[in-house]
């Protein structure tokens, strides 16, 4: 998520040599200046961060300790608004969030996003309610999103948008659901009409939070519309949308500084789990190179429950891993979102990250073919992979449209992940796997202050 603004971070760090001297702090901040141009940050924000960074490692005492340490606090202190962090819930509820933004900016994809974060990450109840009545097609969007996620929608087409939302709210309360997320409609500029029903739909709804949706590849557009927003209806956070697109994420860096309203979540692809929490400790740290474990750890629990991870381990250690349990595993692994994104979390991985691009797993031919694969076997072969000679091979190759070589190869593939997750599971097998991972990071490094 932040692999151009952490490489720009790194070089300029990289570049200091310092010997302790005025002119080595001058050649650092240059650095530092040119990698936060590049990467799109504003002039005023940059202007800000090194001016303080210069002062304070001046005062402190010129050396790469006291340079990193006022670069990390600087950051801290820029990333940070007043406000709630992450998701909020009231102290009564159901909590009421009003999403609002430009049209095309990811309202709808978003509170799909939140909803399914929500209710996988934190075991909610979630409502969501159409009030974007504009467009038949918004509505048909978000029934097709809330059906994907399982998530209850409110919507009427013949109804107004009041009307929707007041019964949303009724509903919510009644059932006893713990969040409601309105999805409202979007104008290609910010105009009065738009504001208006906006006006009208949050006196209604008189929502916990406002959320706006920017669009990240906007850039210097979603700080100015977010202000206008903030001015006229009052937002509480910003959201960050296609975060994934070439946006080289300096906005992301100044938003919640300039808006004055913090940045709450980045989506990061189309796909409901591709969305992230946005808090400024977490963001610092991984800026500094040091990864975000905090971030991952949270969002693997959620998924990966216990039980089934301990139940997965003793099968791979007898060795009696087969395809149901791959199968099971794949869906575990959708549910966590890109594979970059996990990658940028870890330590040292961000680099990997990069390589890994948007490699999609889910839909490699390679996974195709395992599934067609899979597909094509009876239960009992499923169940256990020691059974397939080769007439049985030779019939699923068939029933899978694949050539007879394909299906030993992949099924040569199985047996060697199986193996290689064996060794894994046993004592020490994760050390190893920790070491290999760590020379692969070619040397993150942590900073001063920023171990947790
Ligand atoms: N790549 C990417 N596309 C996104 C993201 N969020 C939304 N989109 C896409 O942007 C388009 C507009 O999104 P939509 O939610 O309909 O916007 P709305 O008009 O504000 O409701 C859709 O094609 C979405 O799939 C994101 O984080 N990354
Ligand atoms: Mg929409």
């Amino acid at each position: 998520m932040f692999d151009t603004l952490t490489d720009s971070f790194k070089n300029a760090i990289g570049k200091i040599r310092f010997h302790d001297d005025e002119k080595a702090l001058k050649k650092a901040i240059t650095e530092l200046k040119k990698s936060l141009l590049k990467a799109d940050v504003h002039h005023k924000v940059v202007k800000e961060l090194i001016s303080t960074v210069e002062r304070e490692t001046k005062a402190n005492g010129i050396g790469k300790d006291n340079f990193l340490l006022s670069l990390q606090n600087e950051l801290l202190r820029i990333l940070t608004a007043e406000g709630n962090q992450g998701f909020a819930f009231a102290s009564k509820p159901p909590t009421v969030v009003l999403m609002s933004g430009l049209q095309g900016s990811g309202k709808t994809t978003t509170t799909g996003k939140l909803a399914y974060m929500l209710k996988e990450q934190k075991k909610k109840k979630v409502l969501i309610a159409a009030a974007d009545l504009q467009r038949l097609a918004a509505v048909e969007q978000l029934r097709q999103i809330c059906a994907d996620i399982e998530v209850e929608l409110v919507a009427d087409e013949n109804a107004e948008p009041e009307e929707i939302v007041r019964q949303a709210i009724a509903k919510a309360e009644a059932e006893l659901y713990d969040v409601v997320l309105i999805d409202t409609a979007g104008r290609l500029a910010i105009d009065d009409e738009l504001m208006d029903q906006l006006y009208r739909v949050k006196e209604i709804a008189n929502p916990d939070e406002i959320f706006y949706v920017a669009d990240a590849m906007t850039g210097m557009d979603a700080v100015r519309t977010a202000t206008t927003f903030k001015e006229k209806i009052g937002i509480t956070g910003v959201v960050l949308s296609k975060f994934d697109g070439d946006s080289k994420g300096g906005v992301a860096l100044g938003i919640a500084h300039q808006v004055g309203v913090p940045l709450r979540f980045i989506g990061s692809g189309e796909k409901m789990p591709d969305l992230d929490v946005f808090i400024p400790e977490r963001i610092t740290s991984r800026l500094m190179g040091s990864g975000d474990i905090e971030g991952l750890a949270e969002k693997t629990a959620a998924i990966i429950d216990e039980k089934t991870a301990k139940k997965m381990t003793t099968k791979l250690k007898k060795g009696q891993f087969n395809f149901n349990d791959f199968l099971e595993q794949m869906e575990q692994m959708k549910k966590l979102g890109s594979m970059k994104s996990i990658m940028g979390m870890i330590p040292g991985m961000g680099n990997m990250a990069k390589q890994i691009g948007d490699m999609d797993l889910e839909n490699s031919s390679e996974m195709n073919s395992i599934k067609a694969m899979i597909g094509s076997m009876t239960k009992k072969e499923r169940e256990n992979p020691d059974l397939l000679n080769n007439t049985r091979k030779r019939r699923i190759a068939v029933g899978a449209g694949l050539e007879a070589m394909q299906v030993n190869r992949v099924l040569k593939q199985f047996k060697n992940a199986a193996k290689m997750a064996k060794k894994m599971s046993t004592k020490g097998g994760m050390k190893q796997m920790q070491d290999m991972m760590g020379q692969m990071g070619g040397g993150g490094g942590s900073f001063p202050g920023m171990r947790r």
